[in-house]
């Protein structure tokens, strides 16, 4: 099924990506799961993601075949969201690594994956997707998000952003992933990198601690920095600070 088919949709929910997670059985592949609002959205690690009345806030189950790598899904995610963005006529879309798309280097959507096994075997991966369009911020986040509509100083429509983002997704699905074209999702995905290798970068991990130091490869999945004392670490996952 083409994602989008089929799209359940709430006026207000908990979560999306809980809503999927918790129903997969009954829902079929590219199903979506949308609500205007949600009053438990959560990012990684379940740290909390703000979600009012205005902004767009929905998921999407795979259940893949071919290419059961979750981080393909978070790319194919975050690249819809930037072209999407870009073809709206937004400037200054970058993806900061791994899984948020920055306008003006705010925070304008979040994207969170969860892989979902039946014992061990894949049984579905549900994109969560969290763009603020005409949403107000909270306190806690006005430095560092934004919305769409403060950005272009009018109303967006969420109809027609959710529209798009589907069309997109799917066409990148198509493309790359049923074909097993992956590698060239990532070029895809690389070119709108808020940074690239040799830049310098320093991130911030869980527990406090900082790494500077210059990028020698960007994979969806990790990032190689080479520290001042040549001591090349690998990043799993971390903040990265820019
Ligand atoms: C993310 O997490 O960026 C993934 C967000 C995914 C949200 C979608 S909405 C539909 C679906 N249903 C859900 O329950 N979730 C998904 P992470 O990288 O962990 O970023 C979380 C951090 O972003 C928080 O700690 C805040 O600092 C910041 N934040 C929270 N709400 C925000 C917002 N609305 N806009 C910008 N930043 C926000």
């Amino acid at each position: 099924m083409m994602v989008g088919e089929n799209v359940i949709s709430f006026s207000e929910i908990d979560s999306t990506n809980r809503f999927a997670v918790d129903n997969l059985d009954r829902l079929p592949s590219g199903t979506v799961v949308w609500a205007l609002s949600q009053t438990d959205g959560y990012g990684r690690h379940k740290r909390v993601w703000h979600s009012s009345k205005g902004g767009l806030w929905f998921s999407i189950v795979f259940k893949p075949t071919l290419i059961r790598e979750p981080n393909e899904y978070t790319k194919i995610a975050s690249v819809a969201i930037a072209e999407t963005l870009l073809q709206l006529d937004f400037k200054s879309v970058r993806i900061k690594w791994p899984n948020d798309v920055l306008i003006d280097n705010r925070k304008v959507a979040g994207v969170l994956t969860e892989a979902v096994f039946t014992g061990r075997s894949l049984n579905a991966i549900v994109v969560g997707i969290g763009i603020n369009v005409n949403n107000e911020m909270p306190d806690e986040i006005k430095q560092t998000g934004i919305s769409l509509s403060a950005v272009k100083g009018d109303h967006i429509s969420l109809e027609s952003l959710l529209d798009r983002l589907l069309k997109r997704i799917e066409f990148l699905r198509k493309t790359y992933l049923i074909r097993g074209k992956n590698r060239y999702l990532t070029r895809r995905w690389k070119k709108y990198l808020a940074f690239a290798e040799n830049d310098e970068i320093t991130v911030s991990l869980h527990k406090d601690d900082k790494v500077t130091g210059i990028i020698k490869s960007i994979t969806p999945s990790s990032l190689l920095i080479e520290q001042e004392s040549g001591t090349v670490i690998e990043i799993k996952s971390g903040e990265v600070i820019l």
